[in-house]
């Protein structure tokens, strides 16, 4: 038994295909008359399929009085408005620990382009620069280094392993105390002040929104880089902007931003700065694995089991 699917946003092309396969499925983001569709489906769509990006809000599910379950393609649910959901009873299911491994391996990624100036190298050499000028300014290297990391979830533990194998000193910062080794510091800016790094992996949302604040970054300081592989809110992004333009930070690895697509100009110009455009799940093999948890979710949902990943 399974019903009408509403899809607020394209997913990974194997995981739609799959998906329009076994369910009608009814993409929002192409209706010429968003809420004509809504209103055909309101008496009979119990599911949403959405996106960590996209999500969706309480206007979209209050038209949708049949609605029961949200199928988010992403770990990060911060675009879904939770708490309708546990108002009307509607179940949210995600994508984790599929993808804690690329995020993990982007997040160091950017770290040491960030610190080795990776990108700024390769320029270097394509545009004549090595011929004409010699060789690049020296850089810092990575092992070490103090790393802070902030949000110890399942992703901040996995860069904090992976940094490990880099020689470097790590520490934390969240709301709560891990049962690690690693030294904990209920007080972000004392974990920026003892940091030469400082690297976000936290939950978005409005319990994180701004919480590497411009002070944060301050006690960061000018020999301090900034790694984000969490939420462009969880930083001030204008703050950042300021700091890196200033010598107030070094450089900064950042794969999120505020109002994704668009980057502002200032990161663009910076060749400090390294981009990367919200990739850090965008593998095959990952991507792959968390439709495969949507549709099994799905599944459970239509065959009245219990869900898979529920939220
Ligand atoms: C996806 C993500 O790119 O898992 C998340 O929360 O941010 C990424 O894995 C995103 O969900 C796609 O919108």
């Amino acid at each position: 038994m399974s019903g009408p699917v509403l899809l607020l946003s394209p997913l990974h092309e194997p995981t739609q295909a799959r998906l329009e396969e076994r369910y009608t499925v009814h993409p929002l983001y192409k209706a010429a008359d968003r809420a004509a569709l809504l209103a055909s489906l309101a008496g009979q769509c119990e599911v949403a399929v959405t996106t960590g990006g996209r999500g969706i809000d309480a206007a979209t599910m209050a038209a949708l009085p049949g609605l029961r379950l949200v199928a988010c393609f992403g770990v990060g649910v911060d675009a879904i408005d939770l708490a309708y959901c546990k108002a009307h009873g509607i179940a949210v299911t995600n994508t984790p620990d599929v993808l804690t491994d690329d995020v993990a391996d982007l997040a160091i990624a950017l770290l040491l382009a960030s610190l080795r100036q990776v990108v700024a190298g390769d320029r270097w050499v394509r545009e004549g620069q090595w011929v004409s000028r010699g060789p690049m300014p020296i850089n810092r290297g990575l092992a070490g280094l103090r790393i802070g990391i902030v949000g110890l979830g399942r992703i901040g533990a996995a860069i904090a392993l992976r940094c490990t194998a880099f020689r470097t000193q790590i520490a934390y910062h969240g709301p709560n105390r891990k049962p690690v080794d690693w030294p904990y510091y209920p007080d972000l800016l004392e974990l920026a002040r003892w940091s030469d790094v400082l690297i976000a992996a936290s939950p978005g949302g409005e319990a994180t929104r701004g919480l590497v604040s411009r002070q944060v970054l301050e006690a960061l300081g000018p020999d301090g880089h900034f790694i984000n592989i969490a939420r462009g809110s969880v930083v001030d992004q204008a703050a950042l902007i300021e700091l890196l333009s200033s010598g107030g930070v070094a450089g900064a690895g950042l794969d999120v931003f505020d109002n994704e697509p668009h980057v502002p100009a200032e990161l663009i110009a910076m060749p400090q700065v390294v981009l990367q455009p919200h990739q850090a799940s965008a593998t095959r093999g990952t991507r792959d694995a968390m439709g495969g948890l949507v549709l099994d979710n799905l599944e459970a949902w239509f065959a009245g089991k219990a869900l898979v990943t529920p939220v």
